[in-house]
């Protein structure tokens, strides 16, 4: 069975909207046409409660693909929740999706709608021929709690079939700041491949001695160097055991970094209109220019007033994104404070919510089984904020 991997397309994503749009459709509408059945390792949408407008255009390109002749059937669906989708395309909410416990995300509704078959906490089980494969799921959750969702929940391969596991989390091996994070050797052993969204770039790597694929985003989020490669899918045959990566049209993307040595006073504006002029070169396909200035712009220099200039100066030729990170004043270094926890690679979301544990800790207040995560959706979950407090009491307090 030849198995689409696909991932992270942030539907909605504000900065680069029709970007996440073109970017997804291309990828579904080539990969329904290259495989037998597909897989979505989460974050289809940017937002855990998306606009109605957003949520059309997802329908629309589920819609689209669904009608499709698939090579593969869903033939048994196993765990948690009910399935209303006949086309193998199988999906979980990633952790831009993720709400609290029994509040519907909006991967449920692309579920109910019979568009995708949801294994948040499910397998489901796909055949063509006398061939089966079981893809087990578990949705993106707080990354301390994953180690306790998969020791209680114990993924099983099914007996007979081909096995997937996927999930939607980080991983300690790719993202080394945080020994919270899941290491390799603790993900469920005895499946035949495992699938994971979350990290934009793409990875291959081993588990248990059998492949993990990472596809990365359809579109560009982070604007990090490893997001210069470009973007795609993972088709992955079952039968030989071989992937291959197919890449999308995806608006190009230049990231350069100025060094403080190549700063004076005089020359910041400068040195990034070069860098800007290098990065666009001969092409004229709007592209996405980031420059990071890494190192300190003197004081009493206008720099940002030059360098605002020049992201008017260029909007017709690319999209311009100015990092100075170099400047010290008060609100940069705050900033400086997000880079030392390697903010690069983790959403403000996560960095938020580790806030909010460190608070929750210092306050003495016992979480028992609930996670930050969950508390933190329930507290954002009313426009009233006693409601909220109560709300978040009452799921402490077990009621
Ligand atoms: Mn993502």
């Amino acid at each position: 069975m030849k198995i689409a991997i696909l991932s992270d397309f942030h539907l909605g994503y504000e900065r680069f909207r029709e970007d996440a749009y073109r970017q997804a459709e291309e990828a579904l509408t080539r990969a329904a046409g290259l495989a037998d059945a597909m897989i979505i390792p989460g974050d289809i949408f940017d937002n855990r409660m998306p606009r109605p407008d957003v949520i059309a255009e997802a329908i629309n390109l589920f819609r689209n693909i669904s009608g499709e002749r698939w090579g593969a059937d869903v033939s048994d669906f196993i765990g948690k929740g009910k399935n209303y989708c006949r086309a193998p395309i199988i999906a979980i909410p990633g952790t831009h999706e993720r709400r609290a416990q029994d509040a519907a995300d909006p991967v449920d509704i692309l579920g109910l709608a019979g568009l995708v078959v949801d294994v948040s906490n499910a397998t489901a089980v796909l055949r063509k021929g006398d061939e089966k494969v079981a893809v087990r799921g578990i949705g993106g959750i707080a990354d301390d709690r994953f180690r306790e969702v998969v020791s209680k929940e114990n993924p099983v391969p099914v007996n007979g079939a081909f096995n997937i596991f996927m999930f939607h989390e980080s991983l300690y091996e790719l993202l080394p700041f945080n020994q919270e994070f899941m290491h390799i050797a603790e993900l469920p052993s005895g499946f035949d491949l495992y699938v994971n969204g979350h990290i934009h770039n793409k990875v291959e790597m081993k588990v248990h001695g059998k492949k993990l694929l990472i596809p990365g985003s359809t579109v560009l989020t982070q604007l990090k160097e490893g997001e210069q490669e470009p973007k795609g899918f993972y088709i992955f045959d079952t039968i030989t055991g071989r992937h291959e990566f197919v890449g999308i049209r995806s608006r190009r993307f230049v990231l350069s970094k100025i060094g403080i040595s190549q700063l004076d006073n005089e020359n910041v504006a400068d040195a990034v209109r070069k860098e800007i002029e290098r990065a666009i070169g001969n092409e004229n396909d709007m592209p996405i220019v980031r420059i990071v200035i890494d190192g300190k712009i003197p004081k009493g220099h206008n720099a940002d007033i030059e360098i605002n200039d020049l992201s008017r100066r260029y909007k017709d030729r690319a999209i311009i994104d100015v990092s100075k990170s170099g400047i010290t004043d008060g609100a940069i270094l705050e900033r400086q404070n997000m880079q030392q926890v390697s903010f690069d690679r983790i959403s403000v979301r996560d960095y938020g919510l580790g806030i909010f544990l460190e608070k929750v800790r210092q306050a003495g207040i016992s979480t028992g089984g609930v996670g930050p995560a969950e508390l933190l959706d329930l507290l954002g979950s009313e426009t009233n904020r006693e409601k909220a407090v109560k709300k978040a009491l009452d799921r402490l307090a077990g009621t």
